[in-house]
């Protein structure tokens, strides 16, 4: 028998000293001990394994008392739940939290390593498609730095987004293996393991006649495993976890069938379990309706939520102060399940009485919405609901009956908003949604931009928010600070530094102090030189890969985000075409030299997305070759869009387009990180461009073009986007170019469906906006020209974005909604 000790007791490891002699030797420690190499073989891989091991080894410690520290004081813990983290590379965020970057790149020189060289082999963790998933990765820094006790749960993808590759200008996707030389920054958890179900039936067993208690005998079932990240905060002061699940059998091999023969039907059903956390799902801004992406979203939400009720119980007797412990925040819909499961596991295994069961749940849950366009709304087949969940399909409708009858009895809704609330859509095929689901099981319901949150008032939740008038609010979304300047952007950390010391890297919003330096020429000149360095940056790798010159001084203006018609790619490549024309047709005018850059990934699926990747590609082959043209315009679609390819672009711009047709993009994140940067946004009055306006002031930002009113407004007027066209002589010419095959002489109709959409219906308003981007275009260059001005708005532009950062949301969250 051992004798439980208490920490107190034990003799804990000595702390780590980390000078680059020391962190040298324990580097050649870990080659040899840990990866089992001479000095003399090591690979490259094999030395940045070393080095994770090493850094690794200081977050651990730190990592260990964060945890204990929770229990000893009883503090309530956050949950942040959501099917994606779109983390990046883990490398230089730990070092520099750590603040040991230069110390680490020493103890390498002297071993003849180059930091550079072996960070740049580190594979992007990229379990997410864009916005939603890299805000999840920026809230598990920020919680940690702002010392918020919090959980990040997700699934462990084997294959996270897939690779895009061009073959003859069309996006090909290949499969992504960010695990193919293991993962370093993870710890399995055996014993953190837990069962979940799916199928079979419900039971109904003996209680009293009035209160019948159910179980659920699921008919299939899996064990999810974790897999621990530490997540380390700025100076480390807490280092929070990441868990993430992954999916395995019962049975790895059905004996029964490997004795008699059947060697690959044994392996059915661990095949089939493995699956489920094989790869995530490419889609952004839409819903993915497969019946795996259900199992998905099943899966994750009930191992969290098993490992969440256990954790407490350790702590506490029951779960009557859940809320006041622990507070679950759900990263969209796509864990809405687990209100279902909540009340599954109150209810029917520990022993709770529904109405009780309802008040715990609705208490402990949050939920954020990400995005109003209906593709994106999810709900289920009730058929495929029922069939996989027969238990929480019996909930779901407990729960609808319990809120219909309160709206029509207590408040005397309408048969139409009785209509628009139920958690069952009954217009054709019967399905569930799961936006009501989350709305109705949350105590605080937010958007990510104030004009979001307005638009869900007045959209898709009006008679939700008329039932429960105190649940929406706003949590304008922001970004890490560290990654996104200090990390990315070390010339302009170091020159922020000089001016106005250490304050603004503990709190972005002390930035403001580089205000007066916006007028200093000599400051400004820094400035310039700092983003001219970071453009060559930028301008080598396209040369590295894609064989392409570019000139630094040129104007880089850059588009990079999902490819999405409401995006507008489109938009910016036609205004490239335009000034194409232009720049033929009047050579003895000043042209500004631009570059335009683009990249993004398409989603598999999506017809018109992946056209616009191929418009890109043709477009740019043909400006770029045309002598007439003299330079002055470039147009490039860098491949395989990811978050390390985004930290070499972000610095290197100088404007930031972001474009999207108003009222349609959430909130958008990439503008924060350009505007931090110092580069000016061209953009539309839509999401948190808005509040960028407010913040930088509306003299440093170009916005043109339709307000979310205006575009409410004329779809349902009906617009004429023909006589729109032939009203714009630019437009018109540029369409008529695309459709007649000008930029696709190999296949003239490539694009004529694409254009026709355009004279058909606009639905994104291209055409309608086309003349207020062309001429804001215009304005920029002007600007451009006049260098002093330009830099005056860059500096102010980087001066004032620190209200953007993730530690203020991350704050305002843990104010109003988790009370932590
Ligand atoms: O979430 C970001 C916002 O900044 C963007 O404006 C918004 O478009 C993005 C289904 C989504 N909304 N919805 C998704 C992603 C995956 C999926 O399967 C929807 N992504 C957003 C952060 O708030």
């Amino acid at each position: 028998m051992t004798k439980k000790l208490s920490t107190a007791d034990l003799p804990l490891p000595a702390p780590r000293v980390s000078t680059p002699e020391i962190l040298a030797s324990e580097i050649i420690e870990r080659l040899t001990y840990r990866i089992g190499k001479d000095v003399i073989v090591a690979t490259p891989h094999d030395w940045l394994t070393a080095t994770i091991l090493v850094i690794r080894d200081r977050i651990i410690d730190r990592w260990m008392e964060s945890t204990r520290g929770v229990y000893e004081t009883g503090a309530k813990r956050v949950y942040y739940l959501s099917l994606e983290f779109l983390i990046g590379r883990l490398m230089r965020d730990a070092m520099s939290n750590l603040e040991l970057v230069d110390e680490i790149r020493e103890a390498l020189d002297s071993l003849g390593v180059d930091l550079g060289v072996i960070a740049g082999l580190e594979p992007d963790a990229a379990l997410g498609n864009g916005g939603l998933g890299r805000l999840a990765a920026c809230f598990m820094e920020s919680m940690a730095t702002v010392d918020i006790p919090a959980y990040g749960y997700g699934i462990r993808y084997v294959h996270g987004l897939f690779r895009q590759q061009m073959a003859d200008g069309w996006q090909v996707e290949l499969p992504e293996t960010w695990l193919a030389h293991g993962n370093p920054w993870e710890f399995e958890r055996r014993e953190a393991s837990y069962e979940v179900g799916f199928g079979g039936a419900v039971e109904t067993v003996n209680g009293p006649d009035d209160n019948p208690r159910y179980v659920w005998r699921p008919g299939e079932r899996v064990i999810a495993i974790a897999y621990d990240t530490p997540v380390v905060g700025w100076k480390a002061k807490r280092i929070n976890t990441l868990r993430l699940w992954s999916a395995h059998p019962i049975d790895p091999i059905l004996l029964d069938a490997f004795n008699a023969g059947d060697h690959i039907g044994a392996l059915r059903e661990s095949n089939k379990a493995e699956s489920l956390t094989r790869v995530l799902y490419p889609a952004d801004a839409t819903a993915a309706g497969q019946e795996l992406r259900l199992r998905q979203e099943f899966f994750f939400s009930s191992a969290s939520l098993q490992d969440i009720l256990r954790r407490h119980l350790q702590q506490y007797p029951d779960f009557t102060n859940l809320a006041d412990k622990v507070s679950i925040q759900l990263n969209d819909t796509h864990p809405a399940v687990s209100i279902a499961e909540m009340m599954r596991l109150l209810i029917d295994v520990h022993g709770y009485e529904f109405d009780a069961a309802w008040e715990i749940t609705r208490n402990t849950f949050s939920y954020t919405n990400h995005t109003l366009l209906p593709e994106a709304l999810e709900s289920w087949p009730v058929p495929l609901f029922e069939r996989l969940l027969p238990r929480h399909m019996q909930l779901v409708y407990a729960i609808n009956a319990k809120v219909l009858v309160e709206a029509r009895k207590d408040k005397y809704f309408s048969d139409s908003e009785i209509r628009h609330i139920s958690l069952i859509h009954e217009d054709g095929e019967r399905r569930v949604r799961m936006g009501n689901l989350a709305f109705i099981g949350s105590h605080s319901i937010n958007g990510v931009s104030a004009l979001h949150t307005e638009l869900m008032k007045e959209t898709v939740f009006s008679d939700l928010h008329k039932l429960y008038p105190d649940r929406i609010n706003n949590k304008t979304n922001g970004i890490t600070p560290r990654r996104w300047l200090q990390q990315c952007n070390p010339g302009l950390t170091d020159l922020i530094r000089e001016a106005i010391g250490d304050a603004f890297l503990d709190d972005a919003e002390k930035l403001i102090a580089l205000e007066p330096f916006a007028d200093d020429a000599g400051f400004r000149e820094k400035f310039a030189a700092v983003k001219r360095t970071n453009k060559i940056a930028l301008a080598n790798l396209v040369y590295e890969r894609m064989g392409l010159r570019l000139d630094p001084s040129a104007l880089f203006d850059i588009q990079i985000k999902r490819i999405h018609e409401y995006k507008r790619q489109l938009l910016n490549i036609i205004e490239a075409i335009a000034l194409y024309d232009q720049i033929r047709s009047h050579p003895e005018l000043d042209w500004v030299p631009r570059v335009k850059f683009f990249a993004g990934k398409a989603a598999p699926s999506y017809h018109n997305a992946k056209l616009i990747i191929k418009l890109a590609n043709d477009v740019a082959k043909v400006i770029n070759n045309d002598p007439a043209v003299r330079g002055l315009l470039k147009v490039v679609f860098i491949p395989n869009y990811n978050v390390s390819l985004a930290e070499v672009m972000v610095p290197g711009a100088d404007l930031s387009e972001q474009i999207s047709t108003a009222g349609m993009e959430a909130s958008g994140t990439g503008n924060m990180k350009f505007a931090l940067n110092g580069a000016l946004t061209i953009g539309t009055l839509d999401g948190a461009n808005v509040e960028m306006r407010e913040h930088v002031g509306p003299e440093n930002i170009i916005i043109f073009g339709m307000t979310a009113e205006d575009v409410a407004r004329a779809r349902a007027e009906g617009l004429n986007p023909r006589a729109t066209i032939e009203g714009s002589r630019d437009l018109n010419q540029a369409l008529s170019a695309i459709a007649s095959g000008v930029f696709s002489p190999d296949d003239r109709g490539r694009y004529g469906s694409l254009i026709d959409g355009l004279y058909n219906h606009d639905w994104f308003m291209v055409a309608a906006d086309f003349d207020a981007y062309a001429n804001a275009q215009r304005e920029v260059d002007a600007l451009w020209t006049d260098t002093a001005s330009w830099y005056t708005k860059a500096v102010l532009n980087t001066a004032r974005m620190g209200w953007f950062s993730s530690d203020r949301t991350i704050r305002q969250y843990a104010q109003d909604i988790w009370r932590a």
